[in-house]
């Protein structure tokens, strides 16, 4: 059985760093159930649908299977068209964030077979599995039994979702098959960081934040990985792929107490090599000064808040549940007890928001002590509460949104209080203002020297500015 997973083609300048740690599980999982497997970075090796004919030729594949966000819709369309047309019996998979959300709506508008929901290990392996087991055609009876799959039934044609199964202990889950990926072409991060891979210590997210949809994909509990399952990973890593860095991907990692504390234990004993970072974002009502001093001690350079807004109210409305005060406060302890470098995360012109909210969010950021900060535009995700909502109210529909614009650098919907060029030029006045200080002097010294990690940034600034 020929497995062929594709992250698609981008409409960004932008070459991620960080290779794509979800496929990576997905692939260890479609190994592990005898399959052969290969990756395609559509994106990083420009491969977009036009091109992919030609990829194709010659090869054979049961089973190609899409990593979906919202802004992958249109060229996934594509990508599977030209599949069928080359050869009609390949099965076309999807995964990911926006079929996760929307498996319908996928299935309904994309000529895929199946969408697999959630995390995708568990869907993956049976869907595989019962592939072999039953020469590609899979009967009703045992479609049914496959977690987390979405199909359209064969008799009705009608969309079935099969219930959504979280694997419960993700030890039981081996370690991201990083062999099929070409780690060296992946471009490096400033600094010392340079080339890294991503870990996952835990998945799950107890919080409701309304513009948030990492539930759709791994829920709300948190489910943890052993510190030394983790720590076994990191060890396998830094071996084989030459890594100056590790970065620590999970929702909520400082959820638990007792698990970063033995996670940063069991990190200094090991005496690695190489240092760690958080930078997706930590809850700062999850965090105090014994994490803060733990994290920095076991080698933690830097870290990522969720900030989002510099106003009670909005932090109220989307339900973040953190003060402008308390995130002033644990910043500063912080900054105060580690070394480690921060960036805030902040989101600007939610629905309700009129420019002058805007500009207080720019004016507290420019108050925080933190080192960096990242202005996205709010863009309406589907799976969040925020999404459903702004639908009920009439700001779109459905098949209104342009899925391709939603990148977080552009205003996706009307927005109702400020204008999209007001609010797109918001954005880039809150970098300018910010990163343009005396005290930022120091970041472009620093990325100047390194050409590649310069490039990268200067293709993310021009592709803010342009849009
Ligand atoms: C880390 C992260 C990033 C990192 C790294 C991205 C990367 N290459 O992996 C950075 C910061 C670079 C990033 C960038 C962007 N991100 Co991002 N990111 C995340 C985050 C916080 C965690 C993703 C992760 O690593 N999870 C852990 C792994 C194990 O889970 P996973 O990737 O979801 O994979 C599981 C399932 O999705 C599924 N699955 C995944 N792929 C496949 C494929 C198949 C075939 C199958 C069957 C299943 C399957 O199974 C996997 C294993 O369980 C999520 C939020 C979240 N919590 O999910 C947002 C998130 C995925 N990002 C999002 C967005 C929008 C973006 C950007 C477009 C933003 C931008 N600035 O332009 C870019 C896109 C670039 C890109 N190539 O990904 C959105 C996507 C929403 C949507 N509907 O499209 C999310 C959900 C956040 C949000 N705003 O709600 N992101
Ligand atoms: S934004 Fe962060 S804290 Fe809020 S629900 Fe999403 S992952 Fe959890």
């Amino acid at each position: 059985m020929r497995v062929l997973l594709v992250i698609p083609k981008r409409n960004t300048y932008f070459i991620l760093p960080a290779p794509d740690i979800g496929v990576a599980y997905i692939a260890r999982a479609a190994l592990n159930a005898g399959a052969e497997v290969e990756v395609l970075d559509a994106h990083k090796d420009n491969i977009p649908p036009q091109k992919f004919k030609d990829f194709l030729k010659d090869k054979h594949y049961d089973l190609i299977a899409f990593k979906c966000l919202s802004i992958d819709v249109y060229k996934v369309l594509e990508y599977c068209r030209i599949i069928k047309e080359y050869n009609k019996d390949t099965v076309t998979v999807l995964g990911g964030p926006h079929p996760s959300a929307l498996p319908v709506h996928a299935l309904r508008s994309l000529d895929v077979d199946y969408v697999i929901r959630g995390e995708g290990e568990l869907g993956i392996t049976l869907l595989l599995k019962d592939m072999m087991s039953f020469n590609g055609r899979i009967p009703s009876n045992r479609k049914e039994k496959i977690p987390c799959l979405a199909y359209r039934d064969d008799d009705t044609g009608s969309v079935r979702l099969n219930p959504i199964v979280f694997e419960e202990k993700l030890d039981n889950l081996d370690f991201p098959a990083w062999h099929l990926f070409k780690i060296k072409e992946y471009p490096q991060l400033p600094g010392p960081a340079g080339r890294f891979l991503p870990v996952i210590t835990s998945r799950g997210c107890p919080s409701i934040c309304t513009f948030c949809s990492s539930d759709t994909i791994h829920g709300r509990q948190i489910r943890t990985r052993s510190p030394e399952h983790v720590i076994e990973e990191i060890k396998w890593i830094v071996k084989n792929f030459n890594l100056q860095q590790v970065s620590i991907f999970d929702n909520n990692f400082t959820f638990h107490k007792e698990h970063v504390m033995r996670f940063c234990d069991l990190y200094m004993k090991n005496e690695f090599p190489v240092k760690f970072d958080v930078p997706q974002g930590v809850r700062l009502d999850r965090i105090d000064k014994d994490i803060v001093k733990m994290l920095d001690k076991a080698g933690c350079i830097f870290m990522g808040i969720g900030v989002e807004s510099g106003l009670q109210e909005t932090l109220k409305m989307v339900k973040k549940a953190t003060t402008p005060h308390m995130i002033e406060e644990k910043i500063r302890m912080i900054k105060e007890n580690s070394s480690m470098e921060v960036m805030g995360l902040f989101i600007l012109g939610f629905p309700h928001e009129t420019e002058e909210m805007v500009l207080k969010t720019i004016d507290f950021a420019l108050r925080l002590p933190i080192d960096y900060a990242a202005f996205t535009i709010f863009t309406p995700f589907p799976g969040t509460a925020l999404f459903d909502q702004m639908i009920g109210e009439g700001y779109f529909a459905l098949d209104e949104l342009n899925w391709e614009e939603l990148l977080l650098d552009r205003v996706t919907f009307k927005h109702k209080k400020i204008d999209a060029d007001r609010l797109k030029r918001l954005q880039k006045k809150a970098y300018l203002r910010f990163y343009f200080r005396p005290s930022k002097v120091m970041f472009f010294a620093r990325i100047m020297f390194q050409e590649f990690s310069f490039m990268t940034y200067l293709r993310r600034f021009i592709s803010i500015l342009k849009t």
